[in-house]
């Protein structure tokens, strides 16, 4: 008589999709005080005065700049707070977010 043994698999847990990330930009612009872009990447970013420096002439220099990359809604957030800071004192300071590909 033969008989049949099973063996249950051990389960695997289901893969959990990581969150897509986004990119906050910050865009260069003719009029808004190279100090007061420091400030804010300083302020809403955590950066350091020398991070801060390097980003804000990156976009300077090149037009844009990635700031840095977190979740949809940090992203989004960040962004909007940083450009508001700005338009508080008539700059026309702009950041955008993208998501990473
Ligand atoms: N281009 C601005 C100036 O010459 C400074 C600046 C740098 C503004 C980066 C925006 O994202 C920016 N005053």
């Amino acid at each position: 008589m033969s008989e049949i043994i099973t063996v249950p698999r051990p389960k695997v847990a289901p893969k959990t999709e990581r969150p897509r990330l986004y990119k906050v930009i910050l865009l260069n612009d003719d009029y808004t005080p190279r100090e007061f872009v420091v400030v804010v990447l300083k302020a809403v970013f955590r950066m350091s005065e020398d991070q801060a420096h390097r980003v804000m002439m990156t976009a300077h220099r090149r037009g844009v700049c990635v700031v840095a990359v977190y979740i949809k809604d940090v992203a989004e957030s960040k962004a909007t707070e940083a450009t508001e800071l700005g338009r508080k004192k008539n700059y026309p300071l702009m950041f955008t977010t993208e998501p990473e590909e």
